[in-house]
């Protein structure tokens, strides 16, 4: 396939190169996931009309893009970690009219003591990232992590996301607070591995100092909140430097921290479908202030 624009590269039909989506595949409202096999499971949710299409893009991100209840959504896998969620979002905004609404459905490790089952809703989030440079050759004076500051979910999808969930979990297991988003599963994360150096055997008492409010650890959300922050006007919106992105996050415990239980893998999908449903009723109840993209020629368009 040729692609023109070193820039941006587009394929001559107008793929990105990475997503492989073009205009009219992906919806103004989407729920984006990590692991492909969640997204077809809320794949199975949307209406039968019209059909749904699904594109594998070569670079392993996986998209559903149909009507739940009548309104257009996609849902995007988009794999593991900061780059992946930077491919999406970017490539995503390139090729949608009017403003985003993205939430995600993912998976975290709790440092709250919230149990294996339940769920987040961070309404901010931050980076902790490995210091490469504490690990180089002759290196002195440096912190092994670094932790940036926070950045928000948008307050009203967030409280949303809460109330859908709490309706079908109880208030008691759905977890407001700063989320850490690592740049890794192991040593950012604060697990030990003896095979490598890693310096991380007091990164929890750092977060709980630095960080009193952190709740939750995982991969992705940092950068759907961080790229949200710094988008500017949607490319039907005349106005400059408004952000076009609207994001929020929610996340099932696999990992308490603190007492290191992990989930049962065998109540996942049951988990995953309760939450799936719970988030697609807040995704739906979002409503955009500028025109969304045009429906004429898109995937889910109705034919009568
Ligand atoms: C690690 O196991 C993965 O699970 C979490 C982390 O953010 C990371 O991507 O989220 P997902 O279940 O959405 O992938
Ligand atoms: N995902 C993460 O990134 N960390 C965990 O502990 C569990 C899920």
């Amino acid at each position: 396939m040729v692609f023109a624009n070193a820039n941006f590269p587009t394929s001559a039909d107008g793929r990105t190169y990475h997503v492989e989506l073009k205009r009219g595949e992906a919806a103004n409202r989407i729920i984006t996931v990590g692991d492909p096999a969640r997204a077809k499971r809320l794949a199975k949710f949307l209406d039968s009309t019209p059909p749904v299409f699904e594109l594998n893009s070569h670079r392993g991100f996986y998209t559903a893009t149909g009507r739940y209840k009548g309104v257009p959504v996609s849902i995007i896998a988009i794999g593991m970690g900061i780059p992946m969620m930077d491919f999406f979002v970017r490539e995503v905004r390139a090729v949608v009219d009017g403003p985003l609404c993205i939430i995600r459905l993912g998976s975290c490790g709790s440092l709250n003591g919230a149990k294996p089952g339940e769920f987040m809703v961070p309404t901010s989030a931050v980076a902790l990232t490995r210091n490469y440079n504490y690990f180089a050759p002759g290196a002195k004076g440096q912190k092994p992590y670094d932790i940036t500051m926070e950045f928000p979910a948008d307050p009203t999808l967030s409280k949303i996301v809460t109330e859908e969930l709490s309706q079908v979990f109880g208030n008691d297991k759905v977890h407001n607070g700063v989320n850490i988003t690592a740049d890794s599963f192991y040593s950012s994360q604060g697990r030990m591995d003896d095979n490598f150096k890693d310096d991380n055997q007091d990164l929890f008492e750092v977060i709980h100092k630095e960080l009193p409010s952190a709740v939750s650890l995982e991969m992705e959300t940092f950068m759907l909140y961080h790229l949200a922050h710094c988008t500017t006007a949607a490319p039907l919106v005349e106005k400059k430097h408004q952000q076009s992105i609207h994001c929020g996050a929610s996340m099932m415990v696999f990992a308490d921290r603190v007492t290191n239980q992990f989930i049962d893998h065998s109540i996942v999908p049951e988990l995953e479908e309760k939450a799936g449903r719970a988030v697609f009723e807040a995704l739906i109840k979002w409503t955009p202030d500028e025109t969304v993209h045009d429906e004429h020629g898109s995937v889910w368009e109705k034919l009568h």
